[in-house]
């Protein structure tokens, strides 16, 4: 049988990928904000439906530079929540600040709004929530509560490529939204990622920050890191961008199959998002119950036995992951704790096959 794992990148025709990037052996221009690096940001722009876009190297140093853009104080604090992938702390703890970890909600997973407030103290300056699988924060919330305090709004969109609210794409809420086109994202350019802000100021800023400050030949404005996109990568992003609804909608009958299939097995449920937010299919969280008798790490176990590798995205929470564990303030949490026991990404994909779906439920039925 074949193996499944939890993702499988998806990828253009490849004689089409070739065409694509063969005029780069006619220029040799393989980097440095080149044409393709322009057609994506621009396609990008629109697909999105954000008003300012800025390509980066990847979805991590977009949110670092994202959150350096705003020039905070060292030493102080972001509201943010510990269910998440370890780069939205690390992204905060490298530009000198401290995260205070809010807990999420058990529904779906993202930031818990109502417990915000609380966290708040003078040295706060911006809340950072993260679209989590995609499903979409409560957002009107959490920026009349910036709005209330003056705080930046800074969302991690990772997960969320795609996915709109009330008629707007997603990462033109707040001040500033960042995505991650890797390569196990529902899009993706090899490695990659992207800021989305409101104030159109902060392109010429997010440009220095990715390109070394360097305005001229004889001129460096600011201290800068690397973290552009290159054309290689931008082709991809440009090839695999005509392939967004066939991906999606495949994604989409996986899901719709999966959904049937657990509603008639005991101890599992699905993992949804704010019906209001529409859907990018980006991962497929399931909770394994305890009380219906089933272990997420039997259960774990069992599927990896079968060959099978979904991914306990995300467990540990962070604020429970060695390099942070007991540095920040002690806020409980114990709604991201519960759930990140219980959470198993199922194996999604394109062309992840219906057979694999019926035999992951089985194992699911024999269990518990
Ligand atoms: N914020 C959030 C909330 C995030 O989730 C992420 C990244 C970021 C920020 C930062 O964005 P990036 O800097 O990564 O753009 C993966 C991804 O590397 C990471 O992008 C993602 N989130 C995270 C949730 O998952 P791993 O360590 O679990 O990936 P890995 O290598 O085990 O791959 C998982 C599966 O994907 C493999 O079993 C097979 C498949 N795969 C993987 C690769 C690398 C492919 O099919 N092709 C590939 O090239 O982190």
């Amino acid at each position: 049988m074949e193996k499944i794992l939890v993702t499988k990148s998806s990828m253009p025709d490849y004689q089409e990928f070739i065409e694509a990037i063969k005029p780069l052996w006619d220029t040799h221009w393989l980097t440095n904000m080149g044409t393709y690096h322009k057609q994506l940001e621009e396609k990008l722009r629109e697909y999105l439906d954000v008003p300012n876009i800025s390509l980066m190297v990847n979805g991590h140093m977009a949110l670092e530079l994202a959150i350096q853009s705003f020039g905070f104080p060292d030493g102080a604090e972001i509201i943010t929540t510990p269910f998440t992938f370890i780069s939205t702390t690390h992204a905060i703890v490298r530009n000198h600040l401290q995260p205070v970890f809010c807990d999420v909600k058990e529904r779906d997973g993202t930031i818990d709004e109502t417990k915000i407030e609380e966290l708040i103290t003078e040295k706060t300056v911006a809340i950072l929530p993260v679209h989590v699988y995609g499903h979409v924060c409560a957002i009107e919330a959490i920026q009349s509560i910036a709005d209330k305090y003056g705080l930046k709004v800074i969302y991690d969109a990772a997960h969320a490529f795609g996915v709109e609210y009330k008629g707007r794409g997603i990462g033109s809420y707040g001040d500033a939204s960042i995505f991650s086109f890797h390569a196990t994202k529902v899009f993706n350019t090899i490695e990659g990622g992207a800021v989305c802000f409101s104030d159109p100021q902060l392109y010429e800023k997010l440009y220095n920050l990715k390109n070394f400050g360097i305005r001229g030949s004889e001129l460096v404005s600011e201290v800068g890191a690397n973290a552009k996109m290159n054309e290689l990568c931008a082709i991809m992003g440009l090839c695999n961008l005509k392939r967004t609804k066939e991906v999606l909608d495949a994604r989409r009958e996986r899901v719709e199959y999966y959904t049937k299939k657990i509603a008639q097995i005991d101890g599992v449920d699905i993992l949804k998002g704010n019906m209001e937010g529409s859907k990018n299919y980006a991962y497929f969280p399931v909770l394994i119950q305890k009380a219906a008798g089933k272990s997420r790490d039997e259960v774990y176990e069992n599927l990896e036995k079968h060959d099978i590798h979904p991914r306990k995205y995300f467990y540990p929470i962070a604020s429970d992951q060695a390099c942070f564990k007991n540095k920040y303030k002690k806020i409980d949490v114990a709604a991201a704790r519960s759930l990140s026991e219980r959470v198993l990404t199922f194996p999604l994909y394109e062309d992840l096959p219906f057979d694999a779906i019926d035999r992951i439920c089985e194992i699911l039925e024999e269990q518990g």
